[in-house]
């Protein structure tokens, strides 16, 4: 019977529980993070009662220590699709879709997340997922090479597939399996410290790019980071280095603001691990490789259309104020041009929201008496309903690619055609990405219509004199 499913989101908060764990485990650093982002937020709290007001009306308070999200590289649409399976299990849907070609990294991506918001505030864990695109490596022997390695491995455990299976068989998951489902799915996410090719191949992949080789020269698409929540990512920037961690030059999105909008990113460098690399005798051969690194964010409201075409807008005329991207050199020089080109963006929520520019919730005020047929800027300004900013839940491209270039060298970058293939990336997938601008809007109207129909309630029952 349904009713004894496990609810995917429950799935969703074990898997994410497990795999911080996990994390915690493989990257010490990534403890030291979020001890670090813990008392940010905690002084940020105190130190902003109207912050922490806001926060508990949207409930974002009580999924803040849970907020999390992380990143993995597949190589193959098959691994891409079973993936897609695998996260389905967890409420976990593709939402959007980001080319990082022209900025000189061979994948396009999608977040896998959940897309209610009853089910974000249950879990709010996604996963920055990227293909690499094979087809962009221009030497055709290597690129063979690289497809023959990948085809041979499977990423998944049998058991995990099973249950994915059984998941859509059933159309859902028992208690048992699903606990089973969360250790077993784990597996693929692991560190694996033995590659599965020579160093020489390896070599050769990591000379094409070295995201070729982190793909291709391993078992299993390994978590890459897993990035907390900050309320204060300025203070948390500064904090990193007090604690041993080197931050990386420039945070990645808008500047700082009253009124947060979209993401704002900051990186520390990958770590040198050790790995054994197979040999050609049985015997295996010692080297290492730049994997795993850590990142935090703070997120802001979410923009429509509008918004985010007035944010590119202006991130693009600070970008091209400084020649190229920004790095340490002109980390400073960048920031202020960003402060500057930002100026033309409102920074009040009560301006974003009337000039149509970012998505809000509606709740009730508690004032009785309130017409459901006046109005929405009546109900406003009557004190009847009040907007809350509608927290962002996905990536931003030009964001993404700094965090992947700040982990990936300062080595030259390679250069590809501005080949956007979103219809070849859903084929891969098995599915089309859902369109995150369409679940913002679909969020903000349930909750204006949930606050008329209370309102006509209000006004259908006899008010007390
Ligand atoms: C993903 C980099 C992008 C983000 O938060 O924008 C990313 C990767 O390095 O695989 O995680
Ligand atoms: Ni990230």
């Amino acid at each position: 019977m349904s009713q004894n499913f496990v609810n995917p989101d429950q799935i969703r908060a074990w898997f994410s529980r497990a795999m911080s764990d996990m994390y915690k485990s493989e990257v010490p650093l990534y403890d030291t993070l979020l001890d670090l982002v813990a008392q940010v937020n905690a002084k940020t709290l105190a130190e902003q009662p109207e912050l922490a007001a806001q926060l508990a009306r949207t409930g974002e308070i009580e999924r803040l220590d849970i907020e999390r999200h992380g990143a993995i590289r597949v190589g193959t649409a098959q691994e891409l699709a079973n993936m897609r399976r695998v996260f389905a299990v967890m409420g976990m849907q593709p939402v959007g879709y980001y080319d990082l070609s022209p900025a000189g990294v061979p994948v396009h991506s999608t977040a896998f997340r959940a897309t209610h918001e009853a089910s974000l505030q249950a879990s709010p864990f996604r996963v920055f997922t990227s293909l690499l695109r094979l087809e962009l490596i221009a030497d055709e022997a290597l690129r063979e090479k690289a497809a023959r390695i990948l085809a041979a491995r499977q990423i998944f455990t049998a058991r995990t597939l099973e249950l994915a299976a059984r998941f859509e068989a059933q159309g859902g998951l028992m208690d048992a399996d699903a606990r089973e489902f969360v250790a077993e799915a784990l597996h693929t996410f692991r560190w694996h410290s033995e590659a599965t090719v020579s160093l020489e191949d390896y070599e050769e992949l990591h000379g094409q790019h070295r995201l070729i080789a982190d793909v291709v020269a391993f078992k299993g698409p390994h978590i890459n980071h897993l990035t907390p929540r900050t309320l204060d990512i300025d203070e948390a920037q500064a904090e990193m280095p007090r604690r041993g961690v080197s931050a990386k030059a420039v945070i990645e999105g808008p500047p700082p603001r009253k009124c947060p909008i979209l993401l704002r990113q900051t990186s520390f460098k990958a770590l040198e691990e050790a790995v054994l690399f197979a040999g050609a005798d049985g015997q295996a051969a010692a080297g290492s490789h730049t994997a795993r690194f850590g990142e935090i964010e703070q997120r802001g409201v979410a923009l429509t259309r509008k918004g985010r075409a007035l944010y590119d807008h202006l991130l693009d005329l600070a970008r091209s104020r400084i020649s190229g991207a920004p790095n340490e050199g002109n980390a400073a020089a960048y920031m202020q041009n960003l402060q500057d080109c930002f100026a033309a963006f409102p920074d009040d929520h009560a301006e974003l929201h009337a000039q149509g520019l970012a998505y809000f919730r509606y709740f009730l005020t508690g004032k009785q008496g309130g017409d459901p047929e006046a109005g929405l800027q009546d109900l406003i300004a009557q004190g009847y309903l009040r907007f809350e900013p509608l927290v962002y839940e996905d990536f931003l491209p030009v964001s993404a690619a700094g965090i992947f270039q700040s982990n990936l060298g300062d080595k030259a970058q390679a250069e590809y055609a501005q080949n956007a293939s979103q219809a070849a990336f859903e084929q891969a997938l098995g599915a089309k990405v859902q369109d995150e601008l369409t679940l913002y809007q679909d969020t903000q109207d349930r909750s204006l219509a949930a606050c008329m129909q209370a309102l006509g309630a209000q006004a259908g029952s006899p008010v007390a004199a």
